[in-house]
């Protein structure tokens, strides 16, 4: 199926973290593609994605980076395409580095900033879901019974373990 959301990533070493958003498409049955694009390393690789993306049908981004995470802003730069950015955990500074370098977008190219890590790369699938699903019933329906399994599956009291 033709992909309607493209993970990109910095670097293979992004791809365990970036993985959970995959797993959140992928249980929606929201197709997708996932590449590697880094602003540094594949500037070349960046301008074509980003130049290329609304013309082949791409709706959401998902861009996660780590440390000097410039690739969800340059994305954002490069395509009207909505971008959702992953601060990836560094090693180093744990992701503040991540976080600080793709939130403080400048007016007039906003990224769609997730938590740092898992939760923000979990986050990042469900929210392109949220997006595509204005306007698209069946997967409406899909997301809200996801959520509602998710509410179903907290326990009301704790127990010890
Ligand atoms: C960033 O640098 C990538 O997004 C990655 O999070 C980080 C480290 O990359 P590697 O050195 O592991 O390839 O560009």
């Amino acid at each position: 199926m033709q992909p309607v959301v493209g993970i990109i990533m910095g670097s293979q070493s992004d791809w365990p973290t970036m993985k959970l958003a995959a797993d959140m498409l992928d249980a929606l049955d929201i197709p997708y593609e996932a590449k590697i694009v880094s602003a540094h390393r594949t500037p070349d690789r960046l301008w074509s994605y980003g130049k290329e993306a609304a013309g082949r049908g791409l709706k959401v981004i998902i861009a996660g980076a780590g440390g000097a995470a410039h690739l969800p802003g340059m994305m954002a730069s490069k395509t009207r395409v909505p971008v959702v950015g992953v601060p990836v955990q560094t090693k180093a500074l744990s992701g503040v580095d991540s976080l600080y370098s793709i939130v403080q977008m400048p007016k007039g190219f906003p990224v769609a900033t997730m938590a740092i890590g898992a939760a923000g790369a979990a986050n990042a699938g469900l929210m392109a879901a949220g997006i595509l699903a204005t306007s698209d019933a069946e997967l409406a329906e899909r997301l809200d019974t996801w959520r509602d399994a998710l509410s179903a599956s907290i326990p009301e009291e704790p127990i010890d373990e």
